[in-house]
């Protein structure tokens, strides 16, 4: 709205055009959302307190979480309140990504909260069932492939990263590939969120990184340079990702060791079908794999975990799942896997963004 609202004044006032920029808009979108978090956070956590929406612990989980117990949950309704609305004063409303990731990011915010309130308001044992809160992520899913895939011009080929010839085309399967890209990042995340900071981490690292990625894939010159997929009106993400990345800071202001407040299924959900709707539309939904890599791992360590324990009678390949309770019981104080999986996740970023030149 800032955009919409201040540009057209640069005809009178010339240092309005500054608003025409992208690069200028995503530090002011992730200062804006920084800020609505930081400031808001405090009260939310009241609000949250009073509400008694405090987290409740499993028995059965590693020792050092007992004394989490009380800590309340659905800060993620702080993540995405600032995000939905740094990004409606930031960027251009005419760009249809822009509205798209936005219903991604939304809808999977409410799959999430409708969870967490079951569980945590309503004091339900469970909130809704995994069937069902699967079955809603994929109707939002496939509506976005649908919108994406309905785009004029939207490129149906997949982007293999360090193999520019590779790339096959999906035709219309590209609607289910991309539903499949969302779907399975916020539930990967979700899996990540188990530990103080642990996935509003790397979602930070994910967020800018998909940055670089929006910006170079909307820069017609820039991405013919890089011989990487041009998309037409992809840079306005840049924007998005910004107030991402500046929410995920605010959040982590107060997420981390030893947290405040915990993000629940509202945050956790609505972060990762927003990062997988940003792969799919910047044209680098593989390379989310390396990009996210951690969220990866970390769901793959419950697939295998749980695939093993069926199989063998409760035999385990871990000593638990997801993978960051395996080393909290292999004695590593909890920051220390969390810091370290932060490493792990910036050099895996890193890795990922050298594929724009080695190709
Ligand atoms: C949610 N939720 C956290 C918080 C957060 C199939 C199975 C492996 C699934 C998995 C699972 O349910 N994962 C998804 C993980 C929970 O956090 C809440 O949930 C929200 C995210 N959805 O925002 O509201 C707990 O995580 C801790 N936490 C923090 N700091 C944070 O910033 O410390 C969260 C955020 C919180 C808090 O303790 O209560 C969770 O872990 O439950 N299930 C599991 O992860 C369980 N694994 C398991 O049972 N593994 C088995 C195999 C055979 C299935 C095994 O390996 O033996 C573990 N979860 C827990 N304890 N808590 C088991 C032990």
């Amino acid at each position: 709205m800032i955009y919409h609202f201040l540009y057209p004044l640069h005809t009178t006032i010339s240092g309005f055009n500054v608003f025409r920029y992208i690069t200028f808009r995503t530090i002011y979108a992730s200062l804006t959302a920084f800020l609505i978090c930081f400031f808001l956070g405090p009260w939310v956590i009241r609000k949250l307190t009073t509400l008694q929406v405090g987290q409740y612990i499993r028995e059965d989980g590693p020792e050092s979480h007992f004394q989490k117990a009380g800590t309340p949950t659905m800060g993620g309704a702080l993540i995405l309140f600032s995000v939905i609305v740094s990004t409606l004063l930031w960027t251009n409303l005419a760009n249809s990504y822009i509205w798209i990731v936005l219903l991604v990011t939304f809808g999977n915010g409410l799959i999430g909260f409708m969870d967490d309130y079951l569980m945590q308001v309503k004091k339900r044992s469970k909130g809704l069932t995994a069937r069902d809160k699967l079955i809603l992520q994929l109707i939002i899913a496939i509506i976005a492939g649908l919108l994406v895939y309905s785009r004029p011009g939207f490129d149906t080929h997949v982007t293999v990263p360090f193999f520019k010839n590779i790339a096959p085309d999906l035709g219309w399967g590209y609607v289910f590939f991309a539903a499949f890209v969302i779907v399975g990042t916020s539930n990967a995340v979700n899996l990540t969120d188990g530990l103080d900071g642990l996935a509003i981490g790397p979602a930070i690292i994910v967020a800018a990184t998909y940055m670089v990625f929006a910006y170079v894939a909307g820069h017609i010159k820039i991405a013919q340079y890089l011989q990487i997929n041009y998309v037409a009106g992809s840079a306005e993400i840049t924007v998005f990702c910004g107030a991402l990345a500046g929410a995920g800071f605010g959040f982590l202001w107060f997420n981390t060791y030893p947290a405040q407040v915990f993000m629940g299924d509202v945050g956790s959900l609505s972060l990762g079908a927003a990062l997988g709707s940003v792969a799919v539309i910047t044209k680098q939904e593989i390379l989310l794999v390396l990009v996210g890599g951690l969220f990866v791992v970390e769901a793959l360590s419950v697939i295998f975990q749980v695939g093993y324990f069926k199989m063998t009678n409760g035999r385990r390949i871990f000593k638990m799942a997801p993978l960051h309770h395996h080393f909290e019981l292999k004695g590593w104080p909890e920051p220390k896997v969390i810091v370290r999986f932060w490493i792990i996740a910036i050099i895996l970023a890193l890795i990922s963004m050298s594929t724009l030149k080695l190709r």
